[in-house]
């Protein structure tokens, strides 16, 4: 079932139900299928495991698409909400064809920040049907509330369980559906060989083969999960609730885990349009302070049912 509420996001219904969070994927296992990348960043993904059963004992709504730059703009010219970037002055990340990341002290595949990029302006063209970039954690909580205050029901940031039980969708593979990094072509907007000619350093990470967008795609580009959700892995990394701790899974509550009570940074998931394949599966966890706002990092809101 699908709904369109107030600012035209569709969101569909997730049923409750559980499944296995997480990846333990051994280390050969993972060295062959991304013989390209170094080691370290195979050991890396330890704090995807252990694997381990959850239950997600209420239904959903998730938004079915990321939030866009369109419905963004709606939101922050109803509610006169000023955006991080802009409030604090100190604006957001973007790309500039000029800048040269092997050049500068961050070694940032992007330029930031800067006044001139915010979620109006991430260095490149976006259509009100891209999703919104450049928005902190901060501002997704200020998007939720205020749809909540609307529509009389509550908006928030899904939790990383069920976020990663609704990426998963009945699915234990890698991404939804395939363990192959190749059929993410097919199925979302990561970094393929378009995206490559851009950063050329990391050519050798990109998928070979074109997904049609070397920067964001329309929303809704791509074949849907089994959920019927959009774009989860790829395009833009979505914010969670949660707060992230790197042993949060030896310690996860059977049922609706919200992960650590308290933290640094927040957990977001899925990968982007700039995002390697390893980076981009159902079960990668990454995470950024609650202010930071970035070129590749977005919203999808969820409902709560009645
Ligand atoms: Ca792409
Ligand atoms: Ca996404």
């Amino acid at each position: 079932m699908v709904i369109e509420n107030s600012l035209g996001m569709r969101m569909v219904r997730v049923p409750a139900g559980e499944f296995l969070m997480g990846s333990d994927e051994p280390l050969e296992v993972l060295t062959q299928a991304f013989p390209r990348y170094e080691r370290r960043r195979l050991v890396a993904l330890s704090d995807e495991a252990p694997v381990h059963r959850v239950g997600i004992t209420r239904a959903f709504y998730l938004g079915q698409h990321e939030v866009t730059v369109g419905q963004f703009r709606q939101f922050v010219q109803a509610s006169g909400y000023v955006p991080e970037s802009v409030a604090d002055g100190t604006g957001g990340y973007g790309y500039n064809a000029t800048y040269d990341p092997a050049t500068t002290q961050r070694g940032d595949a992007f330029e930031g920040r800067d006044p001139r990029y915010s979620w109006k302006n991430p260095g490149f063209a976006q259509g009100d049907t891209h999703p919104v970039l450049n928005v902190t954690w901060n501002d997704a909580m200020a998007l939720a509330a205020w749809l909540s205050a609307q529509e009389g029901v509550r908006y928030r940031l899904p939790t990383e369980a069920e976020w990663e039980y609704a990426c998963r969708a009945g699915s234990r593979t890698r991404y939804a559906g395939s363990d192959d990094p190749q059929s993410l072509l097919a199925t979302a907007n990561t970094f393929d060989t378009d995206a490559s000619v851009f950063w050329p350093r990391w050519q050798d990470q990109a998928l070979s083969g074109h997904d049609g967008h070397a920067f964001t795609a329309p929303v809704g580009s791509y074949r849907p999960n089994a959920f019927g959700l959009y774009d989860m892995l790829g395009n833009a990394w979505e914010w969670t609730a949660d707060w992230y701790g790197d042993s949060a899974y030896t310690q996860s509550s059977l049922n609706d885990p919200k992960g650590p009570a308290d933290g640094n940074v927040r957990v977001r998931r899925g990968g982007s349009w700039h995002t390697w394949a390893l980076y981009a599966r159902c079960a990668y966890r990454n995470w950024n302070t609650p202010q930071t706002r970035y070129t590749l990092v977005g919203i999808r809101l969820l409902r709560e049912v009645k």
